[in-house]
């Protein structure tokens, strides 16, 4: 059995979601898309699972917060896909591909071929086995990826209202779930290997204001360690931490981020690979001239860098979403894709934008015992990277723009004495 579609998206998340939009902005007829998702609800905007749908009040759920509300266009709810002749299979994961015959096998048996495919299948969490541990399975370990863990989450944090928590990760779900779980009432402990949080991104100084910030809501850090193993009880659940050279911390909940992995396995070793992900020139083309890949999953050459980079961020996972179906629909008028990496966070009070790249020295200014503050990398000469905390929509316009026109750093204490002046000048 099988049937055949002009368009396939593999993956139903946010790039997926974005995708559907913009075929449809460019006049897709009916019957020529459709979107196969292991996931049971149409394409929602996945940052919202560790921010709004955690709240202790009126938390968001669907239908409040399918694509695309995150960037306030129209919201896509499953009647959408049906208006527009897009057929949404759900909870039918895709268990091979064959590129040479274009043709994709679900789970459920079903051959669905295809003449241009983009392959949206995002990213999964990291489990703990990953590391040689294990416990993952206990009704108390939570890890946050999609709605169902997001589920699973809430759950537990219901169960044990007033007690321990131990969050495994000093990254954005880390974090975030941190800030979630305080809102919830619960007393949290962060471990991660680090020397501070968000090693990715912050500068020790920037991570110290988030991190005293986290501590006066009453959050214990300890870094520069791991777990090691966990205690059970009888009903095998978790009831205390093992971690190296730091002792044990007796835990009621535990909450694990620890790095994803793209879902590129489908096309190991049918398309070219590049740094985890599928490789894909700047119309989010593969090797493979019929595949597209975007989101998570998709490297591809970031111009502004001069690097093929993999963005684990939401605004890369819609704008490469955007670019494929273009490059598809009108190849003609579609170019490369210039897109500057833009991540951001929301946390208690606090929220952030970040625009470039944070590579070279780093210049910081602002007011670090007030509320808004920032920085700026500047690498061989030129200003690469912006940060801003606490700012308005102008400010953050002000420092995209700035490090998009990559401008000529001369002097560093000049730029320091300026501040974020400098980005409003240019
Ligand atoms: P996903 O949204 O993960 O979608 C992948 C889809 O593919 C899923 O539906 C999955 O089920 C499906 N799939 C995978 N394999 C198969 C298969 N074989 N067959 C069928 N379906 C398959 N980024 C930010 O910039 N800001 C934020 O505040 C932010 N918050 C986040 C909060 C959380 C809790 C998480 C998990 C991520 C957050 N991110 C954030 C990151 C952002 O959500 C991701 O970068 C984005 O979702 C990537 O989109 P995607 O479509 O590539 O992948
Ligand atoms: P991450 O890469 O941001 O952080 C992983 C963290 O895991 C590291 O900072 C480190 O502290 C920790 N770690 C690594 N190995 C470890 C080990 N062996 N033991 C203990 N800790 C270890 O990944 P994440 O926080 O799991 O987030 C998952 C994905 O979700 C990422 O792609 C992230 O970009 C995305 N996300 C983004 C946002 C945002 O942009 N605001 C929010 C939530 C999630
Ligand atoms: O980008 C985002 C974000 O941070 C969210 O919480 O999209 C979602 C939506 O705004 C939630 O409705």
């Amino acid at each position: 059995m099988g049937r055949a579609f002009v368009y396939v998206i593999v993956g139903g998340g946010v790039a997926a979601g974005y995708a559907a939009h913009e075929f449809v902005k460019r006049g897709v007829s009916r019957g020529e898309l459709c979107i196969i998702s292991e996931e049971t609800v149409a394409p929602y905007e996945r940052p919202a699972l560790s921010k709004g749908y955690l709240f202790p009040e009126a938390p968001a759920r669907l239908p409040s917060f399918h694509c695309c509300v995150g960037t306030n266009e129209e919201r896509l709810a499953p009647k959408w896909y049906k208006e527009h002749g897009i057929e949404l299979i759900l909870g039918t994961r895709v268990k091979s591909a064959d590129v040479r015959r274009k043709t994709l096998l679900t789970a459920t048996g079903e051959t669905i071929s295809y003449k241009y495919l983009i392959v949206a299948t995002g990213a999964r969490a990291l489990k703990l086995e990953e590391f040689g541990l294990n416990g993952s399975d206990a009704a108390n370990v939570c890890y946050l990826r999609d709605l169902a863990d997001a589920d699973r989450l809430v759950n537990v944090m219901k169960s044990c209202p007033g007690g321990n928590a131990v969050v495994i990760g000093g990254g954005y779900i880390g974090m975030e779930c941190t800030a979630s779980l305080v809102l919830n009432k619960l007393n949290v402990t962060m471990v991660f290997p680090e020397a501070h949080c968000l090693a990715r991104l912050f500068t020790p100084k920037i991570a110290k204001y988030y991190e005293e910030f986290y501590q006066s809501k009453g959050v214990k850090f300890i870094k520069g360690t791991v777990l090691t193993s966990f205690d059970f009880n009888s009903d095998g659940k978790v009831t205390a931490v093992n971690l190296r050279n730091s002792g044990k911390l007796l835990v009621d909940m535990v909450v694990i981020g620890i790095g994803i992995r793209p879902n590129a396995s489908l096309f190991e070793g049918q398309l070219t690979m590049e740094k985890g992900g599928i490789k894909v020139n700047g119309k989010m083309q593969s090797s493979n001239s019929s595949v597209f890949a975007v989101g998570d999953v998709a490297a591809f050459p970031v111009k502004v860098v001069g690097e093929t980079r993999r963005l684990e961020h939401v605004d890369s996972a819609r704008k490469t979403a955007r670019h494929a179906v273009a490059s598809i629909m009108e190849p003609g008028k579609t170019g490369d894709f210039d897109y500057l990496p833009f991540f951001y966070s929301r946390v208690f009070t606090l929220s952030w934008q970040f625009y470039g790249d944070n590579a070279g020295e780093v210049v910081h200014f602002g007011d670090f015992s007030g509320s808004s503050f920032g920085a700026y990398w500047i690498h061989k000469g030129h200003l690469v990277g912006s940060f801003l905390e606490g700012g308005t929509k102008e400010h953050y316009e002000a420092i995209a723009w700035a490090t998009r026109l990559k401008p000529e750093i001369k002097d560093l204490s000049e730029l320091e004495r300026q501040g974020f002046d400098f980005a409003l000048s240019l």
